[in-house]
């Protein structure tokens, strides 16, 4: 990120917001540039980590280009436009935040063991997640919610939680049930994709922002993109079709621009993405009316809250202060990560 590029004249800045092995669209305004990236590039930002002395990239290594691509879906460059609506990235500006996974290594593990674990960039910057559920069909899966929250709260990003499909259900009953998350700061927002309710508050949170949409198939992301804006959710059905097929899936994602301004993302097929680094942290951090808590327990910043004694967080369920169902999300996350 920090190559020194010879002159800055005639370079634009723009946002790539799709891409394929070697070509990224980037968006700049209104217009869309389709582009290479310069070989200085490519060769500065694929192997980050390595030792530059220590090795020569190998052909075997060349051919997985696209799982480490400096590029991604997200990022701010600067490119050299040529005159007919192309140009070549020759600089990729500093991600805010990035959405990754543990990259997939095809078996390659000799591959793998000479680069320790590969980090799949997702999506860059990023300004909020999106966390949709469905009032009913499919019955809302807490778990899977919390875990949502949870890796927002890893990102430090602001989460919004869409309750869909309010239609189908006694409004004031779901309320009741979502209350927990308003009680602890998200933000949350009805909709019926296919009655419109909600719609309009939904376009104002996502107006001029990259917002993330994560929740399971079926909750009807496709059908509130398409209630947005018509066509929207059709595109965004195409590539997770394509997504589904592909075996380099998730570097596919595309942003789709809003025609108010801003980008969305879908991610199909994306239940549990592994974030990046998730075992560095401390998971009660990740559930945010724990953090008060954190460090008053008898054992210190070593309880784990689960079979200690003397633990403030199940202190704090016992009394009701934190909700049992997401503190049983808690202990899920403290286990898979463990
Ligand atoms: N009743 C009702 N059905 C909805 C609503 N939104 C989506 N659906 C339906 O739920 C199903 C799944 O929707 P889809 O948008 O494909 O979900 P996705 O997998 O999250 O993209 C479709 O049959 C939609 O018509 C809604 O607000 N109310
Ligand atoms: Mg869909
Ligand atoms: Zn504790």
């Amino acid at each position: 990120m920090d190559t020194p590029i010879t002159t800055h004249t005639g370079l634009k800045t723009g946002r790539v917001f799709k891409k394929t092995i070697g070509r990224y669209w980037v968006r700049i305004g209104e217009e869309t540039v389709v582009c290479t990236i310069s070989s200085k590039l490519r060769k500065t930002l694929i192997y980050p980590e390595a030792d530059p002395s220590s090795r020569r990239p190998t052909v075997d290594q060349v051919a997985d280009i696209q799982m480490v691509d400096p590029v991604a879906v997200g990022d701010e460059v600067r490119f050299r436009p040529a005159d007919d609506e192309t140009g070549m990235i020759v600089e990729v500006l500093e991600r805010r935040n990035k959405l990754s996974r543990r990259a997939v290594t095809h078996g390659r593990e000799k591959w793998e063991a000479d680069h320790k674990v590969l980090e799949q960039v997702i999506v860059t910057n990023i300004d909020q997640v999106v966390a949709v559920i469905s009032a009913r069909r499919p019955t809302p899966s807490w778990r899977l919610l919390d875990r949502y929250l949870a890796d927002t709260e890893l990102l430090e990003l602001p989460a919004v939680i869409c309750v869909n499909k309010v239609d189908l259900v006694n409004q004031e009953q779901i309320e009741s049930e979502v209350q927990v998350y308003a009680d602890i700061g998200y933000k949350l927002v009805y909709t019926s994709a296919i009655e419109g309710q909600g719609i309009d508050q939904l376009r104002v949170i996502l107006k001029d922002r990259t917002s993330v949409l994560m929740g399971k198939s079926g909750v009807g992301k496709t059908t509130i993109l398409n209630a947005l804006e018509p066509g929207l959710g059709l595109a965004v059905q195409e590539v997770s079709d394509r997504v589904n097929k592909g075996r380099h899936t998730t570097t596919h994602l595309e942003m789709f621009p809003l025609q108010s301004g801003g980008f969305v993302i879908d991610t199909p097929g994306m239940r549990e993405f592994a974030p990046w680094r998730q075992q560095e942290v401390n998971p009660a951090w990740l559930f945010r009316e724990m953090r008060p808590f954190i460090g008053r327990c008898k054992f210190g910043t070593d309880c784990t809250h689960s079979h200690e004694p003397g633990c403030a967080i199940k202190e704090a369920v016992k009394s009701g202060s934190i909700s049992e169902r997401r503190y049983d999300s808690y202990l899920r996350i403290l286990r898979s990560s463990g």
